[in-house]
């Protein structure tokens, strides 16, 4: 549906920026959880047509768009500069900024609502399962994206939300709300409630070894789903790194386990039937030599032993995530149905089971790449 003719508010904010034409369609867009995104088509007289994406950023999630913004600045430009170097297309390779009329990097509306608008990356697709071959190909563009970030001056980088993968701080805001029980809920979900408390130590597993100094900060994507990656429709290689408002400063084996948690299994992030829920331990083998080809020697042994690690942690703490929300009254992940969130954490918590019961090949395929 053509949204932009009777919508006033997107027709105040597309007027911030100078578009080359006017604006024929708005749509909304993608699959994402968390920002309303739209595509702005423009169309000129002589017939060239240029799309755009444009995104409210979540007030929710995001409470300080000028921060979140100069990050996003920030990397796309050390990544063009990265881009260029190696003989690429930075226009393809990352994403990049629409100013506004006035020279921002993004718009507050009068209802006080943060949008940003990047070009459309044409001649792409963007992917919500994958076949082996494209699963190992969004590691190595995951893995690619860390290492071009690995001289990036980590500490000019807001923290876009504060917390986003302490494990412990996220067990902490679990027990806040459980003890809330806001809605009530929490006798429904005893089970998944029980699995939360028998892993509180898992949630001290990778803080403790970063505060030990085994394993180093860096900068990390943070929200590595195979859908935050676009693939050259033509190649079917991963060529751009999209959704980049958690960037900032953390562990590298974040990025790998949140890929190894939404993309090592053959099921929606929602299903409901838990007998279609399983880890798949040959696609965590292909993600792993992706991963380690994407990033090319830049990460130590320690980083490399503790991947499966960062598969368990951001699944388990994905669904500790999706619990807290439900117990909350589903305030941060955008619903379909009143109980997918809790949906969502069912799905998570097997596969911790699956990977706990097959940690010893996980270890064992890690070793593999140890220097
Ligand atoms: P969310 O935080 O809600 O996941 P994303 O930034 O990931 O938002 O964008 C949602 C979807 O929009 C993506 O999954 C992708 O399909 C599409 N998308 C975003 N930016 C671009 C772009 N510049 N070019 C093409 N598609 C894009
Ligand atoms: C959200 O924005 P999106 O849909 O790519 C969330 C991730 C979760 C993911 C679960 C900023 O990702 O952390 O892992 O949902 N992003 C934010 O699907 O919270
Ligand atoms: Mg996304």
């Amino acid at each position: 549906m053509n949204l932009f003719l009777n919508n006033p508010i997107l027709a105040e904010i597309l007027t911030a920026y100078d578009l080359p034409s006017a604006p024929a369609e708005v749509i909304r867009y993608g699959t994402g959880h968390i920002n309303d995104t739209y595509r702005v088509t423009c169309q000129s007289t002589d017939g060239k047509s240029s799309r755009f994406i444009l995104q409210r950023l979540s007030a929710s999630a995001f409470p300080d768009p000028k921060a979140l913004m100069e990050n996003f600045a920030g990397i796309t430009a050390h990544l063009r500069e990265k881009i260029r170097a190696a003989g690429g297309d930075p226009m393809r390779e990352t994403l990049n900024l629409c100013y506004t009329r006035d020279g921002n990097t993004y718009y507050t509306d009068t209802a006080g609502e943060a949008w940003r608008m990047t070009p459309f990356v044409e001649d792409t697709v963007c992917l919500q399962d994958a076949t082996p071959e494209l699963f190992e190909a969004s590691a190595r563009a995951f893995g690619r994206f860390q290492q071009l970030l690995q001289d990036y001056p980590a500490h000019t980088l807001h923290e876009s939300i504060a917390n986003f993968h302490n494990t412990e701080d996220r067990f902490a805001k679990f027990m806040a709300a459980l003890e809330a029980d806001k809605l009530d809920r929490a006798k429904n979900v005893m089970q998944e409630i029980r699995f939360v408390l028998d892993h509180k130590a898992d949630c001290s597993v990778a803080l403790q070894a970063f505060r030990e100094g085994i394993l180093p900060l860096r900068v990390t994507h943070n929200d590595t789903k195979l859908d935050n990656i676009l693939f050259d429709k033509e190649t079917l290689e991963g060529i751009c790194i999209i959704d980049l408002d958690t960037t900032m400063p953390g562990l590298s084996i974040y990025d790998f386990g949140d890929s190894i948690r939404f993309g090592a299994n053959h099921c929606a992030e929602d299903e409901k039937d838990l007998s279609k829920v399983n880890f798949d331990i040959e696609l965590f083998r292909r993600y792993t030599r992706g991963f380690l080809e994407g990033t090319n020697g830049s990460l130590t042994n320690a980083e490399v032993m503790y991947l499966p690690w960062g598969a368990k942690l951001m699944t388990l703490e994905c669904g500790i995530r999706f619990l807290t929300d439900y117990l909350d009254g589903d305030h941060y992940f955008r619903i379909h149905y009143p109980e997918q969130n809790l949906d969502r954490c069912r799905t998570q918590f097997k596969l911790v089971t699956d990977i706990e019961a097959q940690w010893q090949q996980l270890e064992q395929i890690v070793e593999e790449y140890l220097a």
